[in-house]
């Protein structure tokens, strides 16, 4: 029995041979990528292991363009965009960069947000006396919700340093809308009290798109919503895959997912945390990982963890 390929397949793949036929898109991490025939986004966030490229596999042909300052590369079902903004008022970049990204997805006719990487500079530093992170997170809420992008529709997303100023977010959309789902150990990242910002985070723990996708955003030792486990990766590593279980399991009533299903799992380190005394269990539970040195959202997380599960076709 043939399993029919799902609207896209993310894939690991070593940095020197990245493929180039049935490719939507590439994302080299750490540095290496140049243009060509496949669009490719070069995400200055440093890789601990061997360098690994993360490649988007899509059937049928792919289109691309630009609309305003989004770089596309699209099939028939989805669209992969990339915006990249130098430094400034964070708030403000950050809002015309998802003013430009809704503009050319509605445009396009992929209006459906399925999932968003964003990688800010500085994250955890001050800007006029208030946290990076937080005028990231006010300025992507004002622009989502003025275009209707609201509560249940926020796309799964992370967001995570990077060691360039300014703002570089990719993202995936599609013609057909996703399914947001919450995580029942947290408390909605879009319900969160207003201590971790004047604007809660937009987005949510996963979408699931079609039955057998589900990018699951980036999950962190979190509980309600205060961070657990200050000081300890080891213990903030149990907490997290906790997370991402509950997150899959809700995402998958009946079916059973955990974290053990996710692919092209990204597990981020911050700078400064030795990732050594937890490397065993992660090489147990996500045996084909990318580890990434980045700084996280909150400065007392030590780590993140997303992924994407793509289950058979039911
Ligand atoms: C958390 O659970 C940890 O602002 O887009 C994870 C994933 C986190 C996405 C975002 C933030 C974001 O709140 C931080």
């Amino acid at each position: 029995m043939r399993r029919r390929m799902p609207l896209i397949r993310p894939e690991y793949h070593p940095l020197d041979r990245i493929p180039t036929r049935a490719v939507l898109a590439a994302v080299v991490y750490g540095g290496g990528a140049c243009g060509g025939e496949v669009l490719t986004v070069s995400a200055p966030i440093p890789q601990l292991g061997p360098a690994l490229a993360e490649v988007w596999r899509a059937e049928g042909a792919v289109t691309r363009e630009q609309r305003g300052d989004i770089e596309i590369a699209r099939t028939g079902d989805v669209l992969f965009g990339v915006v990249r903004r130098g430094g400034g008022p964070t708030a403000e970049i950050t809002a015309a960069v998802y003013d430009s990204i809704v503009g050319a997805v509605r445009s396009a006719g992929y209006p459906a947000l399925w999932r968003i990487w964003n990688n800010v500079g500085g994250i955890n530093e001050l800007e006029e006396g208030m946290e990076r992170y937080k005028r990231f997170s006010a300025g992507r809420h004002e622009a989502l919700t003025r275009h209707g992008y609201a509560r249940e529709r926020f796309p799964a997303a992370s967001a995570v340093g990077m060691t360039e100023p300014g703002l570089l977010v990719y993202f995936l959309a599609g013609r057909q809308e996703g399914k947001q789902v919450e995580n029942p150990r947290q408390v909605s990242a879009y319900d969160y009290p207003p201590r971790y910002g004047p604007r809660s985070p937009s987005f949510s723990r996963a979408t699931v798109v079609g039955d057998e996708l589900i990018f699951v955003a980036g999950t962190a030792s979190v509980v309600g919503h205060e961070s657990r486990h200050a000081g300890s990766a080891a213990a903030q590593l149990e907490e997290t895959i906790e997370n991402l279980d509950a997150t899959l399991a809700a995402a998958t009533a009946g079916r059973k997912a955990s974290a053990g299903d996710l692919t092209v799992v990204k597990i981020f380190v911050r700078p400064g945390t030795d990732p050594a005394p937890v490397e065993d269990r992660l090489r147990a539970v996500f045996p084909a990982s990318m580890l990434l040195e980045a700084d996280i959202c909150r400065r007392e997380l030590l780590l993140e963890i997303e992924g994407v599960a793509v289950l058979p076709k039911r």
